[in-house]
């Protein structure tokens, strides 16, 4: 296979500075013409490469004469020219409806629109598709008119008009320079909701999402979430949007999440779409983060865009940090940042400790797709974090300036980054590159010394990071640490906290005059994306779960009491369940927690987490541990959660999307869970009172999940209830799949199964698959069924769709590549899937680069 490495960068021999595209659209047989102005970059004599994939060439001609002197090679044009510029063109044709991967033009609901990043752009055109080749754009688009009424592309509208064939035609032109990876246009039947907003220079902007006309009324949620990061981003970074309109369009088949192309995102409609009946707190929270995150990239991603793909954590990580400053800053900042970490561990640590580890700048890549990881994403997110701690606000400001400032209009690296925050600061970031290409999570064991003579005190660090594939030697990585003590007796802070850089393999600090014996809480905020193991012992976890003044610090005593507490009772030990229901009934009774972090903070790590604390991860044990915990919680306080909940009723009358009642709803859907967890025998039908009468799709579909857990005589009910009053809406279907497929049940196994063959499961749809196949790979119980059953559906369906999406396919191979951390019966069936896999004929480049580095 192909491998591109990051040391062999070299510059692009031609640069394209004009192109003008025109676009005959047709579903089945779509005609493009390309007129690129090319130049040579500097004196050398080789020809132009242009990348294709897939379409037929119909034409080429240099500076408007036909030629045939240009080959193929592989699937790229070589052309050889003579002069130091050129106009070529070429005409292609394509079959957008013909187009399952979603890479390219391709045809989504009776509309037309593309995806580009990162390589599909050359399935359009040919073209140097690559991210450093910078062209401004100018896009013609004729296609019928009854069938496609609205034409949008990139930039500002310059021209439109009616043809006599019943077709028409519309001109938008680009003015900034961009990498054909934010190319895009739409053709379709769509309908908009308009809204306009002021720049900080007076300039206004007319902002639009398009959608199918009977999903405007679902839009506004959307519009406002663009408003106020247009603002966020002026307040907080001084960027200004740059165009006179911003358009965005919701489509339903989409590989991820959205688009940030120049001036028209293309988004997933999942992250468009919402109103109180169809969407949960949780989407509209995902809605407002995403829109947020693509509005961001117009400045870390776009006007500086990257040099190359290794550096995709340059414009990902830091968006995903200024997204999730943004989301902090809208509401709790607490429960913001125990989300973020939740979904990292999730997530990036698994990635981290499995066979398909990588540094946030990848050395080599078979598929560059494949690189979209959490580790790209959400630890560049916590290693920018890391320098905004270390620098402090004010000089980390400076940096982001210094960085826009010099490299805008340019494609730049991850190095370009640090250097400008290096430079602004004065701050030496020579060791804190090791993040950019040291792979693994650092262990940290933090252990604190008193001695009550002396009145002194030592905390003793070490850092410690795990081989990871193909890098066997790690060294010591930067890790700023905020800590602070608290006397145990007093409570009372020892001294204010402070941030401790720990560089070296162990370190020491020494505190004098510690009379009461101190208690440490440390890494408050996750400050530094590390596992962390201390000797605290179960009662100073208690004290800091009540006593933290760090929100997070306090969730995350609490998290590490009932983790410990988890292991112990999966690994065969009789354990006592009264620490952690006390501390959980002192969280719950503490009336100036807000609700929100309560019910974030009472939640049971979940299953997986539990078995990434484990040697041999053991399903079946840490689920029956995770479950009586669950009872005992529920059954100790059961009259605790049932005030809880009639007290979250009671205060939620009509659905508003505030702070405050999302808090009262997550506690409210916390307490249901449970009050059914106790096993009370009235809990079916609480929750299934619950479940007609809300006016809301968070209570309903917490209502229907706590059913679906059970075995009520209301759960079949509600599962039909709700399937036939949603049937006609994808998005909420897929909340029903989703549900069953994550149910703690025995069955699940068979139910996931029964639903692959359900009229409405598709595919082709990534959201379904991802509804469905996605959400069993996470079941960890269900999924890593002893019997190997839950391997070979999930190889079954991922061969299936590898046909059809290689891309949405290969994400969802990691379940299979967690077999290191099995028994040996469970790790040789996974492997047997893999290997199943990696020998289908015509396999994926994406599938076959996956499969295969998960069996190392
Ligand atoms: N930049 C896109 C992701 C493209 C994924 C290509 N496989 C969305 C985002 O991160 O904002
Ligand atoms: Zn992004």
């Amino acid at each position: 296979p192909h491998v591109t490495r990051r040391e062999d960068y070299t510059a692009p021999d031609w640069l394209v500075p004009e192109i003008a595209l025109d676009f005959a659209l047709d579903p089945a047989a779509t005609r493009v013409k390309a007129t690129l102005h090319v130049q040579r970059s500097d004196a050398h004599d080789r020809p132009l490469r242009l990348d294709g994939a897939g379409q037929t060439l119909l034409s080429v001609s240099v500076d408007g004469v036909a030629v045939n002197d240009w080959t193929i090679e592989g699937e790229t044009l070589v052309l050889p020219l003579t002069g130091s510029a050129h106009v070529v063109e070429t005409e292609v044709e394509i079959a957008p409806e013909r187009n399952t991967q979603l890479m390219g033009l391709y045809a989504s609901g009776g509309n037309l629109c593309t995806q580009c990043e990162a390589e599909g752009f050359r399935r359009i055109t040919y073209f140097p598709d690559r991210p450093d080749v910078l062209s401004r754009y100018q896009v013609r688009m004729t296609a019928d008119k009854a069938r496609y009424p609205v034409l949008l592309a990139n930039g500002d509208p310059i021209a439109a008009g009616d043809l006599p064939d019943g077709r028409h035609w519309a001109e938008w032109r680009d003015p900034f320079p961009k990498p054909c990876y934010l190319f895009a246009l739409v053709a379709g039947d769509l309908a908009v909701n308009r809204g306009s907003f002021t720049t900080m220079s007076g300039r206004e902007v007319a902002l639009g999402i398009w959608v199918r006309a009977a999903d405007v009324p679902r839009t506004d949620h959307a519009l406002a979430a663009l408003k106020a990061a247009m603002a966020w981003d002026e307040q907080t970074y001084g960027r200004e949007y740059d165009l006179d309109v911003f358009n965005i369009v919701a489509v339903d088949d989409f590989n991820f999440g959205a688009m940030e192309n120049k001036g028209l995102n293309i988004f997933n409609s999942r992250y468009i779409l919402a109103d109180p009946d169809t969407a949960t707190d949780y989407d509209y929270d995902g809605i407002a983060a995403v829109v947020a995150h693509e509005y961001f990239h117009n400045w870390s991603g776009n006007r500086v865009t990257c040099r190359d793909w290794f550096q995709l954590s340059l414009k990902e990580g830091f968006t995903v940090y200024r997204d999730q400053c943004f989301s902090a800053d809208q509401g709790s900042a607490a429960v913001k940042r125990i989300e973020d970490v939740r979904g990292l561990r999730a997530a990036q640590f698994p990635e981290d400790a499995g066979p398909l580890a990588h540094p946030i700048r990848p050395d080599s890549y078979q598929e560059i797709s494949n690189f979209y990881t959490a580790t790209i994403y959400n630890k560049g997110a916590e290693i920018i974090r890391m320098l905004a701690t270390m620098l402090g606000a004010q000089a980390f400001r400076a940096g982001t300036d210094l960085y826009f400032d010099r490299f805008d209009g340019t494609a730049a690296t991850c190095e370009d980054f640090v250097a400008s925050l290096e430079d602004a600061s004065g701050t030496d970031l020579t060791q804190f590159r090791r993040w950019y290409s040291q792979a693994g999570t650092p262990r940290i064991t933090a252990s604190l010394l008193h001695h009550k003579g002396s009145g002194r005190a030592e905390l003793v660090l070490a850092q410690n990071t795990p081989p990871t594939p193909g890098q066997t030697v790690k060294q010591p990585v930067v890790l700023p640490l905020r800590i602070k003590l608290f006397g145990a007796d007093s409570a009372q802070p020892y001294a204010p906290e402070q941030t401790v850089l720990l560089t070296e393999a162990e370190h020491r600090i020494v505190f004098e005059d510690v009379r009461e014996r101190p208690i440490l809480s440390i890494n408050r905020g996750f400050s530094a994306p590390a596992i962390l193991e201390t000797d605290r012992s179960a009662a100073d976890l208690a004290f800091l779960a009540a006593q933290d003044d760090d929100p997070f610090a306090r969730y995350e005593a609490l998290q590490q009491l009932m983790l410990d507490t988890l292991v112990e009772s999966a690994g065969g030990a009789r354990v006592d369940h009264a620490a952690v229901i006390a501390a959980i009934g002192g969280t719950l009774a503490n009336p100036q927690l807000d609700r929100a972090f309560v019910a974030e903070a009472v939640l049971l790590p979940s299953e997986s987490f539990i078995g990434d604390q484990m040697a041999v991860v053991d399903p079946e044990a840490i689920f029956r541990a995770r479950e009586t915990l669950r009872r005992d919680i529920g059954r100790a306080l059961e009259a605790s959660w049932r005030a809880a909940y009639d007290g979250a009723r009671a205060t939620t009358t009509g659905y508003v999307y505030s702070p405050e009642a999302k808090g009262l709803r997550r506690l409210k859907s916390v307490a249901l869970g449970y009050i059914a967890a106790s096993g009370a025998a009235d809990a079916g039908a609480l929750a299934f009172a619950q479940f007609e009468a809300a006016d809301n799709m968070t209570d309903r579909q917490s209502a229907l999940t706590t059913l679906v857990a059970g075995d009520s005589a209301q759960r079949t009910p509600a599962l039909d209830i709700f399937y036939n009053r949603y049937s006609d809406n994808a998005l909420v279907l897929d909340k029903w799949f989703s549900v069953q497929a994550m149910a703690p049940r025995d069955d699940t196994g068979a139910v996931v199964a029964e639903l692959a063959q359900h009229r409405d499961f598709t595919l082709s749809n990534p959201n379904r698959a991802r509804a469905l196949i996605g959400a069993f790979g996470v079941n960890q119980r269900a999924f890593n069924a002893a019997d190997g059953s839950g391997y070979r559906f999930l190889a079954d369906q991922l061969i299936a769709l590898d046909r059809l999406n290689p891309q949405t396919a290969a994400k969802l191979i990691p379940p299979l590549g967690r077999w290191k951390r099995f028994d040996s019966n469970r790790a040789a069936l996974m492997r047997a899937e893999l290997e199943r896999i990696v020998a289908v004929p015509g396999l994926s480049k994406d599938m076959a680069e996956q499969a295969s580095r998960s069996l190392d």
